[in-house]
């Protein structure tokens, strides 16, 4: 059998914070033509991909932070997008900053949306692991402040069967720092996911730890190689790239097939499309072998490892 997706890696190189989300849009369609142009199912952006990465600055008042995020979607900057992709009948993913009402309350999500080849809204994810911090900590010389911004995400990692050919596959999301937690691609890969969308933005250096900037490159590898080849999935990490308002974001967007090798990466950290003929059904090299949960899993045992403190015996 042969279930093959052709899909689109959209790397983005840096957008400038006076850059409107016009001038973004045009980027991405011009990156979706070229998608579609080379055969493309379905095209991949990277997180908040319709403006600069913005909680790399500490913002006083709320009325300005909200200038950052989308109160609808498709909405009058973004409807361009939309209509492009469904008079090229292709689909994709996309990452933004979603501003919601529910009950009342104003809600800030880092979001991203699968949306098919009809111009539908597949499905919905709401980034899970929010790195940084929650206050302005001045000795940064960029801040990183999701924690204020957002809240966690409360969709789960949910699985979506879609259609963007005519073969049937098994999609789910995460954003950035989500690909770096091995649960993730789990709570996926119970799921049946084949093919994981992931968008980021990363910089070279951690503040925290400078001693692992020479890193970035290989913990993001490391994380989508491990994440794809223990699920048995597809994956296809995209990066925003480049030196954004003095900030150097990774670029290496690349796809991972199930077994964990890299098929395609970018070569440059400017907006750059790569694209792979994925064929889900190799998802069962690894699904119906080395990690066939049913046959080798042993939830129980880990389950007893947790609920005992640990199997180690004092001496
Ligand atoms: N946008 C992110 O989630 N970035 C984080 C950085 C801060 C470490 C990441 O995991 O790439």
């Amino acid at each position: 059998m042969s279930r093959k997706i052709i899909v689109g890696a959209a790397q983005l190189g840096p957008i400038a914070r006076s850059d409107s989300r016009r001038v973004v849009v045009g980027r991405l369609i011009e990156l979706m033509r070229e998608a579609k142009a080379r055969g493309c199912d379905l095209v991949v952006y990277p997180e908040l991909a319709l403006t600069t990465f913005f909680p790399r600055w500490y913002f006083e008042a709320q009325d300005e932070v909200d200038t950052w995020f989308e109160r609808e979607l498709p909405g009058p900057d973004t409807q361009a997008l939309f209509d492009e992709a469904l008079r090229l009948s292709i689909g994709f993913y996309l990452g933004y900053a979603e501003l919601t009402e529910q009950g009342g309350r104003v809600r800030h999500f880092n979001t991203s949306v699968l949306v098919g080849k009809r111009g539908e809204l597949i499905g919905k994810y709401r980034k899970i692991h929010l790195p940084g911090h929650t206050e302005n900590e001045a000795w940064r010389p960029f801040q990183h402040l999701e924690k204020r911004y957002f809240e966690r995400g409360d969709l789960g990692f949910p699985a979506f069967q879609a259609k963007f050919n005519e073969h049937q596959g098994i999609f789910g999301m995460a954003l950035c720092n989500d690909r770096r937690w091995p649960e993730t691609y789990r709570v996926l890969g119970l799921q049946g996911v084949e093919m994981a969308l992931i968008g980021y933005n990363t910089p070279l250096h951690y503040a925290q730890v400078p001693e692992h900037d020479h890193l970035q490159a290989f913990h993001n590898h490391l994380s989508l190689q491990a994440g794809a080849y223990q699920n048995g999935m597809w994956v296809v990490g995209v990066a925003k790239a480049g030196i954004e308002e003095g900030c150097d974001l990774l670029g290496q967007s690349c796809i991972v097939a199930p077994t964990g090798e890299i098929v395609s990466m970018c070569s440059t950290v400017e907006d750059e499309l790569i694209t792979e003929s994925c064929n889900l059904d190799r998802c069962r090299e690894i699904k119906e072998n080395v990690f066939n949960f049913e046959l080798h899993r042993e939830p129980d045992t880990y389950r007893l490892i947790v609920e005992t403190k640990g199997a180690i015996k004092p001496l």
